[in-house]
């Protein structure tokens, strides 16, 4: 069996994006007087830039917004948008997706360690995992936010980093993510990575995975042995 297994968050362990952050970022734009509103399928295609305050500032740009403006508005609505979306993550209502706490218990009761990996927001990621699959005060092996990295995914520093906080080489370790952008980010740190396709990377190229899937659920059933199998 595989030592550890790192989840990446958004869209892995919770559909986040559709009922989460998408209208998180369109009442901050409300908030703060900006003129803006993302609809699903623009906002699908402005997933390809990780981050929040990132992706408000790209899409400003696109919209002829002064370098400096955008990243000023940015930084505002990022603020309010990552308030918001951490009341509605403490309040405990957002589900994990169908399979991931009866896989997450499966590698627990097998003895591997489990670990989240994610690039978003520590004030809202903390409690929206310790929800789904708990904390490192208590069942969590290793924890990386995206306020721990001075760079996002695609880039593996977060992966990296959990590495080295659980200890172990990456050849022990599995991943699992639901973007091409998270599996770079695994892969380029060396990890064997299982993509979980979630509703808004349906479309995303995952060559390089070494198991895609569409949900959770299926057959063969994604458990302890499959994962070991992985790593053989
Ligand atoms: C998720 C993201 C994040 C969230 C927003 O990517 O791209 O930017 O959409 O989070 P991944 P913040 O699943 O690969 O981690 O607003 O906190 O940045
Ligand atoms: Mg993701």
């Amino acid at each position: 069996a595989p030592p550890a297994v790192l989840f990446d968050v958004d869209g892995t362990l919770a559909e986040t994006e559709r009922d989460g952050h998408r209208p998180a970022f369109n009442r901050a734009f409300a908030e703060h007087g900006v003129a803006v509103h993302w609809t699903p399928e623009h906002y699908a295609r402005l997933l390809r830039v990780t981050g929040g305050r990132q992706r408000i500032t790209a899409d400003l740009r696109t919209r002829g917004v002064p370098a400096g403006e955008a990243d000023r508005i940015a930084a505002a609505v990022h603020r309010t948008k990552t308030a918001l979306f951490a009341e509605h993550a403490r309040a405990g209502t957002i589900p994990a997706r169908p399979g991931v706490r009866s896989l997450v218990a499966d590698l627990r009761r097998c003895g591997v360690r489990v670990g989240v990996v994610t690039t978003g927001r520590r004030e809202w990621a903390e409690p929206l995992v310790r929800h789904l699959i708990g904390d490192v005060a208590g069942e969590l092996a290793v924890a990386v936010y995206g306020d721990d990295v001075t760079a996002l995914k695609p880039d593996p520093q977060a992966y990296r980093r959990a590495l080295r906080g659980l200890g172990m080489p990456s050849a022990c370790v599995v991943a699992v993510e639901d973007s091409a952008p998270g599996l770079q980010a695994a892969r380029a740190a060396g990890l064997v990575t299982v993509v979980v396709r979630s509703e808004p990377t349906a479309g995303h190229d995952v060559r390089g995975a070494a198991l895609v899937r569409d949900t959770f659920d299926g057959d063969p059933p994604l458990d302890t042995a499959l994962f070991g199998r992985l790593l053989a």
